[in-house]
C-alpha cells in the first residue's frame, strides 16, 4: 500500500513549491516510493478528521499501515531512515546528516519564516519599516555562516542527503522572497538542488495540482 500524504488543494504559493509538502514529496522521489497526496482545503485542515492526524491542523501529515505522522521534519527522517539513498550508512556520517537536518529547520528556517511573514502580515503597520532591517540582518547572518560553512562544496556534508534536502526547500523560500541575491553560493547550491530529477518529479506534481485547480496551464 502505498503512503498517503497531505498537501494544500489549493497552495496560497501559487503552485511555486514553497508549501512544505514539497520537501515530503522530494524525499519520497528520492527514494523512489511511489506516494498518493489527499488535498485538503483549508476548512478540511481544521476539522476533526484531519486534525486527528495533525493537532495543528496543518499539511503535510504522512500516512502508512500502522503509522501516523505529522511535521515535515520527522517526515522527511522517517522516510529516510526506511529507505536508502538519503542518509549515510556510516553512523557518524549519518548522525552529522541528521544535525543538518535539525539545522535547516531549527536554525535557518525560522528568521527566514518570520522575514517573509513579517513582509505578509506587518506590512501595512506602523512599526514595519523599522522592524524589517532587524530581521533583514537576522536572515543575512545566518547565511553568511551557512555558506561559509558551505564553502565551494556541493553539499553540506559529502553526498547529497536529507540535511540537503532540508536546507534546499528553507532557502527555496529565501530565494523567492529577494534573499538570496546576495549569496551566489547558496543560489547556487539551490540550483543545484533544484536541478535533481527527484526535485524536478516533486515540483512539477504539486505545481499540476495547482494548475489543474485554477483552471490555468
Ligand atoms: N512545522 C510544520 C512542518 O514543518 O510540517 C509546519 C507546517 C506548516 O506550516 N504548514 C502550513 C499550513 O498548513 C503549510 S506550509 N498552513 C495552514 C495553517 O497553518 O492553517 C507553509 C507555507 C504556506 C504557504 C506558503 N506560501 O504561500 O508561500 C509557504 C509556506
Amino acid at each position: 500500500m502505498k503512503p498517503v500524504i497531505t498537501a494544500f488543494r489549493q497552495s496560497p504559493d501559487r503552485g511555486r513549491g514553497l508549501a512544505r509538502d514539497l520537501r515530503v514529496r522530494w524525499a519520497l522521489e528520492e527514494v523512489g516510493q511511489p506516494y498518493e497526496v489527499r488535498l485538503l482545503t483549508f476548512e478540511e485542515m481544521k476539522a476533526p478528521a484531519h486534525r486527528a492526524l495533525h493537532p495543528f491542523g496543518q499539511i503535510p501529515t504522512y500516512e502508512e499501515p500502522g503509522l501516523a505522522l505529522f511535521e515535515s521534519g520527522a517526515i522527511v527522517l522517517h522516510i529516510a531512515g526506511r529507505h536508502a539513498g538519503l542518509l549515510p550508512a556510516d553512523p557518524d556520517a549519518r548522525a552529522r546528516a541528521i544535525a543538518w537536518m535539525f539545522a535547516a529547520l531549527g536554525t535557518v528556517e525560522p528568521p527566514i519564516v518570520e522575514r517573509s511573514m513579517a513582509a505578509i502580515l506587518e506590512r501595512g503597520e506602523s512599526w514595519y519599516e523599522a522592524r524589517l532591517p532587524m530581521l533583514d540582518a537576522r536572515v543575512q547572518a545566518r547565511l553568511d555562516e551557512l555558506a561559509a560553512q558551505l564553502g565551494d562544496a556541493d553539499w553540506l556534508d559529502g553526498p547529497f542527503s536529507a540535511g540537503d534536502l532540508l536546507m534546499a526547500t528553507v532557502l527555496q523560500r529565501a530565494k523567492a522572497a529577494g534573499l538570496l541575491d546576495a549569496h551566489p553560493t547558496l543560489a547556487g547550491y539551490v540550483a543545484r538542488a533544484a536541478a535533481r530529477p527527484a526535485f524536478r518529479r516533486a515540483f512539477e506534481a504539486q505545481l499540476a495540482v495547482f494548475t489543474a485547480a485554477s483552471g490555468e496551464g
